[in-house]
């Protein structure tokens, strides 16, 4: 299998993850969810670069810089999630398959919650699954790129 690479970002306030809220989000930190994705990936020869931001235009800049550089991208996009537009565009122009992952199940949440404006330019969501999602993003790349080799 060809060696891919992997752009992991993850949005505003997921810094957090393990110190608040552990009932909705687990207690695993980021650190954590980052080198579980490490793990899965290099059990692929895959590289992964890893990028979290509470900044909406960093985000921005790193999913165009992916252009040319990733053959993936698994994105957490935290609330931006919602109402990001710029990140959908930005997400749009990525040419290689986009995953979305969310810790905890937005569709059970708040009704604000239940619009992902980022779902409409990813191949998949994944959520609801804790941090297993994450893992579970890095297996649906790894059948996407196999079927569409064999396409
Ligand atoms: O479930 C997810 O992964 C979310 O993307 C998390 C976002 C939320 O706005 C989305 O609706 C769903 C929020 C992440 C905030 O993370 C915190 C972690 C610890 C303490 C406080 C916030």
């Amino acid at each position: 299998m060809p060696s891919r690479r992997i752009l992991l970002l993850n949005g505003p306030n997921l810094n957090l993850l393990g110190s608040r809220e552990p009932a909705i989000y687990g207690s695993a930190t980021l650190a954590d969810h980052v080198a579980n994705v490490e793990a899965a990936c290099a059990g692929l020869g895959w590289a992964v670069q890893h990028l979290q931001s509470n900044s909406e235009a960093e985000l921005v800049g790193a999913i165009h810089a992916a252009r040319g550089s990733a053959d993936g991208i698994i994105i957490n996009p935290g609330a931006f999630t919602h109402y990001s537009w710029a990140i959908h565009d930005a997400l749009a122009a990525f040419d290689g398959p986009v995953i979305e992952v969310h810790l905890s199940q937005p569709l059970s949440r708040e009704s604000w919650r239940h619009t992902s404006v980022v779902a409409p330019v990813a191949i998949g969501t994944i959520a609801g699954f804790g941090g297993v999602g994450y893992a579970l993003a890095v297996e649906a790349l790894s059948r996407h790129f196999a079927a569409a080799k064999t396409l």
